[in-house]
């Protein structure tokens, strides 16, 4: 699709002109030592974001409702054919995403059903290669990806008890005891999840594609409902206008979409609407009534009418392919397609534009306060320098003498900061203790334990609220340290001010309580599929131990990113203030071996003036500089900038100068009562 590609393709642009423009301003502040590994680190991060940056548009609904078919009208009629199988059966049998990573040749990766036995979903089983089987295809001939594609829709007979021991066979459910065969064996997805690594224009510019099975395979795998589906930035939810809205459509709107997050995320699509089209009635007549179908659904969805959309996902392909386009417009699928490059990019735009400004804005500030301080000692440094022309050894003599006294008083302020970095490692390892793996993993033991010896489902809800209250406790434990650390610093920096002037930026104000509200969203999404659950599973263990398994699982990636915020906030507390003893240590390094040169009468004062000045004026420069390499990484971050001249190679052979050691306090005294 054109409008998607187009906006897809400048967000990509943006978003690669901002990775530069961010790398060259490392490679700035590399070049002119401004650089320290906190800050290197931080820009690495954010620059392997954007990098990475993915869009997921996730397609929901009961089998046969024509997903595949409207994932290749809308995304890959380019492809100059269908591409993703498609028929009146059970097609899309596993959960298949389309996405391209270069680092990989274009190939199926599927994991094997087999792995449902095990403990896992698909996330953990991603991290483990050994697990899934690679296919390679041809990227380039359409009909090698159409044969590809259909190995995702491949099946297998099994007996009765192995479909069981994946969850996926129910004794009680009459459709299914149906499905057995004279032998005793039932048909089942051959894979569990497939991700189709395909070089796609689209895919290329960091789109993902999650086509999903229907509700009974959606309800088998809760981690498409707990996590794919949610994490997504547009939800398609697919009706067809000849089946209507049937239960278990809203069954899965219910449980799969509504409640998954933001309606900001939901489209409902009414396809099929070629169905409707019949010689005998008038073009007002046949929209007459998909504006009833419209009003119908959107009253059952409880969803804004202007969030529906009805179309013909196979007129609108072959109208594509056949450059109809009075076909395409009565397929009313480019109106769809408006609104899903509306929904995806701006909004993503935005919180990638805020995250790398706010970057940019820190990192500078960092800079600039440790280029003040150096201008500063240097002035300070002249105006001394200046008032000992034409004065005699005498007060050359005790010049040196403060200096070496300021020397020494410094020592004391860099002394503080390491019995600061003490204290604050410590806190820091309570603050993270919480929310260890080791902390997680005891409490889940416990609700699986006590789950299993209430057997009853309607004593889980409070074991399962339970487990909640513990990570949300968790976490409130982790903010009140967080809080102490705060206070440290501010205290810290409150005494700097006092006694030496020095203005650092505040820590930046940091709560993990985001966190909170994932583990209340994730509560939710556990109540209203644990309803599911019970009634589906019909009391089955197995199935239930899964569903846990997930919410685990889950509940340690809230976890586990709260860490990782946690650690990074951490790591950024000290580098400034290290920094700025750094540069304080050199100049007064530099002002009392100066003055004792002098004394010496190994340089003259005229010419160490002369340096002096020459300094100054090359701090002033760098100032200079800076607020340019600012201003042009802003620029580009709002979108209105020239994009950044070449890119500056930067290696990620970034020099770390070392942080403060207790031995180097001792060196500046040394070196100026030498
Ligand atoms: N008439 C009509 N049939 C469609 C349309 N979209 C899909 N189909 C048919 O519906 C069936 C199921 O489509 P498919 O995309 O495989 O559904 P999925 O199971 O939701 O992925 C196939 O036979 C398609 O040809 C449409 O817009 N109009
Ligand atoms: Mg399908």
């Amino acid at each position: 699709m054109a409008e998607l590609a187009g906006s897809l393709e400048k967000y990509g642009a943006w978003r690669s002109a901002l990775a530069q423009a961010i790398v060259e301003f490392r490679g700035w502040l590399q070049e002119n030592k401004l650089l320290d590994a906190e800050a290197s680190r931080r820009i690495g991060v954010a620059v392997d974001r954007l990098a990475e940056d993915r869009l997921v548009v996730a397609v929901v609904a009961e089998f046969s409702r024509g997903k595949s078919e409207l994932i290749n009208a809308i995304f890959f009629a380019d492809c100059g054919r269908r591409i993703l199988p498609t028929s009146a059966g059970r097609t899309t049998m596993c959960p298949t995403e389309l996405m391209y990573d270069e680092r990989l040749a274009p190939c199926i990766r599927a994991l094997p059903i087999e792995t449902r036995a095990r403990s896992g979903g698909p996330s953990e089983f991603r991290r483990s290669d050994a697990e899934w089987r690679t296919f390679p295809v041809d990227a380039a001939s359409a009909d090698g990806m159409l044969e590809a594609f259909k190995l995702v829709s491949e099946t297998m007979r099994v007996r009765v008890e192995e479909a069981k021991s994946y969850g996926l066979f129910d004794p009680d459910d009459p459709d299914q005891q149906a499905g057995v065969d004279a032998d005793g064996t039932v048909e089942i997805s051959r894979w569990r999840h497939a991700v189709i690594n395909f070089p796609h224009p689209l895919l290329r510019q960091g789109l993902v594609v999650l086509d999903t099975p229907g509700l009974n395979a959606i309800g088998a795998e809760p981690e498409l409902t707990l996590s794919l589906v949610p994490s997504a930035h547009a939800v398609l939810f697919v009706l067809a206008a000849d089946t209507g809205l049937t239960k278990s459509d809203l069954e899965m709107w219910r449980h799969v979409v509504r409640d998954s997050g933001a309606t900001e995320h939901h489209i409902a699509v009414l396809n099929k609407i070629d169905g409707l089209w019949d010689g005998l009635k008038t073009a007002a007549e046949i929209d007459a009534e998909v504006q009833r179908q419209i009003s119908l659904v959107s009253r059952r969805l409880e969803l804004d009418r202007r969030r529906i959309f009805a179309v013909s996902a196979q007129k609108g392909l072959v109208a594509k392919l056949q450059h109809d386009a009075q076909l395409l417009a009565a397929s009313r699928l480019p109106a769809l397609e408006n609104a899903l490059v509306t929904m995806l990019v701006p909004a993503k735009q935005e919180i990638v534009r805020s995250q790398s400004l706010s970057l940019i804005e820190r990192v500078g500030e960092e800079v600039r306060q440790t280029l003040a301080v150096r201008e500063r000692g240097l002035v300070e440094q002249l105006y001394e320098m200046r008032s000992l022309q034409g004065k005699n050894q005498g007060s050359i003599v005790r010049m040196l003498q403060r200096a070496q006294g300021e020397a020494a008083e410094f020592e004391t302020v860099a002394r503080k900061v390491v019995a600061t970095r003490f204290v604050l490692n410590k806190i820091a390892a309570q603050a993270l203790a919480p929310l260890k793996r080791d902390a997680l993993r005891e409490a889940a033991g416990k609700a699986r334990e006590r789950m299993h010896a209430a057997w009853l489902p309607t004593a889980f809800a409070p074991i399962i609220a339970e487990f909640f209250d513990g990570l949300r406790q968790a976490i409130r434990q982790t903010n009140a340290r967080i809080a102490e650390m705060e206070k440290l610093m501010i205290g810290m920096q409150g005494n700097f001010a006092q006694e030496l002037g020095w203005s650092l930026a505040a820590p930046m104000t940091f709560s993990i309580d985001s966190y909170l509200a994932e583990v209340d969203r994730l509560q939710e999404a556990t109540k209203l599929q644990f309803g599911a659950v019970v009634v589906l599973t019909r009391g089955k263990w197995g199935l239930i131990e899964r569903f846990l398994e997930t919410v685990v699982a889950k509940s340690r990636d809230i976890f586990v990113a709260a860490e990782r915020d946690v650690e990074a906030w951490i790591g950024s507390l000290l580098p400034p203030v290290e920094a700025q003893v750094r540069e304080q240590r050199a100049a007064l390094l530099r002002r009392a071996e100066s003055v004792q040169k002098i004394r010496d009468a190994q340089e003259s004062l005229e010419g160490r003036i002369g340096e002096l000045e020459d300094a100054l004026r090359a701090a002033q420069e760098k100032i200079e500089a800076l607020k340019q390499q600012l201003g042009r990484a802003r620029s580009t971050a709002r979108g209105s900038g020239q994009p950044p001249a070449a890119a500056a190679d930067v290696g990620s052979a970034v020099e770390h100068p070392e942080l403060i050691s207790a031995e180097e306090l001792g060196l500046v005294r040394q070196r100026v009562s030498a």
